[in-house]
């Protein structure tokens, strides 16, 4: 039997990414891509919604695409590419915004938050749209499952919706894709803020710890994470939320269960754990660190290798495009 398909994109917004992006998302592109046919993607259109300085756009491109290699995407597993590289993209969302109902799109949580932040006049119709071109993202690949945090599970349900509605509506093109969320990390939170979710776009980097952060930078904020005014190291989401994350944070890298982690920390105190849930993750992050480096310092070969990502991404994405239009009725050139 043929492998099942999974796809998934980035978005080059920021110099780093961070450990929810890592744990939430990209750790388990890592582990897909070797049971399934796995599609990866630099989103730098969706990133077109943030107003950025183009060199610096370029430069996050290619740091994130240099990045996903370092944590372990393998150009030889999978197939990685940049999706304004792939012009169905832009092709396929517009197929599918005529699809969308003005509500139904007005209805997104993201869009909602990043709106009212922004305020109108500061909100592009991109914005507004950036659901239905990620939907496109996903319907060209066939993906049967897309991994994400769960902050997109509202987009993958539009994606799902879209997706039917067309296969209903005109001929059974698409296949429906499933969410790839893995429970316990779907939201890793702020070191600083532990009830909130670590986020590129928060106030301080204080409590975002990057993949790109140096060891020491990453040891300071680890030591001062915010905790509660009890003693004892244990998993309990609503009373102890900066323990409880910080617990989460070292299974993932360490692979000890929570339990065993409050055993082997029973009558520790907090400084101890947070210096050790540091060690873990540092030991984790320095070569990823050194790696994005070597691969930016070579960036002819990076180029070629997402280039050649990109030549097998179009294949499978215009034949899905081809089949769209004509089940529309659009005339074939040629
Ligand atoms: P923004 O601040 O602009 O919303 P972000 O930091 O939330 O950005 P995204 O680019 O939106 O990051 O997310 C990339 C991927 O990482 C998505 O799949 C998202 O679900 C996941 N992700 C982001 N933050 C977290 C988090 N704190 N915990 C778990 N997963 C996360
Ligand atoms: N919206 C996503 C990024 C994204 C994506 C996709 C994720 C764009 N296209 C396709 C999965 C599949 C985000 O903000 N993290």
């Amino acid at each position: 039997m043929s492998k099942k398909r999974v796809l998934s994109g980035i978005q080059p917004t920021h110099d780093s990414f961070h450990l929810g992006n890592y744990l939430g998302a990209l750790k388990q592109w890592v582990d897909l891509q070797q049971s399934h046919d796995a599609f990866y993607c630099v989103v730098d259109l969706h990133a077109l919604t943030v107003e950025t300085d183009p060199k610096l756009l370029a430069k996050r491109t290619l740091l994130s695409a240099a990045q996903l290699i370092a944590i372990g995407v393998d150009p030889k597993l999978c197939t990685l590419f940049i999706q304004s590289h792939v012009p169905a993209h832009n092709q396929l969302a517009w197929v599918l915004e005529c699809l969308t109902g003005f509500g139904e799109a007005g209805r997104m949580t993201q869009f909602k938050d990043k709106s009212q932040k922004g305020g109108t006049d500061r909100t592009n119709v991109g914005l507004f749209t950036y659901p239905i071109l990620q939907a496109a993202d996903i319907l060209l690949y066939q993906a049967n499952n897309v991994p994400v945090g769960e902050d997109q599970r509202q987009h993958i349900e539009l994606t799902r919706d879209l997706g039917q509605r067309f296969n209903s509506k005109y001929k059974e093109v698409f296949t429906i894709p499933e969410a790839h969320i893995i429970k316990s990390m779907a939201k890793i939170n702020d070191l600083q803020e532990p009830t909130a979710k670590m986020s590129k776009s928060a106030n301080s980097m204080a409590g975002v710890i990057e993949l790109l952060d140096t060891p020491d930078v990453t040891m300071k904020k680890f030591k001062s994470s915010v905790t509660d005014a009890g003693r004892e190291v244990k998993f309990d989401a609503s009373e102890k939320a900066g323990i409880s994350n910080l617990l989460t944070i070292h299974s993932a890298f360490s692979g000890k269960s929570i339990g065993d982690l409050e055993t082997e920390f029973a009558g520790k105190g907090y400084g101890d754990f947070k210096v050790a849930v540091a060690d873990v993750v540092i030991a984790a992050l320095d070569p990823i660190r050194k790696k994005t480096e070597e691969l930016m310092g070579d960036q002819a070969e990076l180029l070629k290798i997402l280039n050649s990502g990109a030549d097998k991404a179009n294949e499978v994405a215009s034949k899905t495009l081809a089949d769209t239009y004509a089940a529309l009725g659009l005339i074939a050139n040629g």
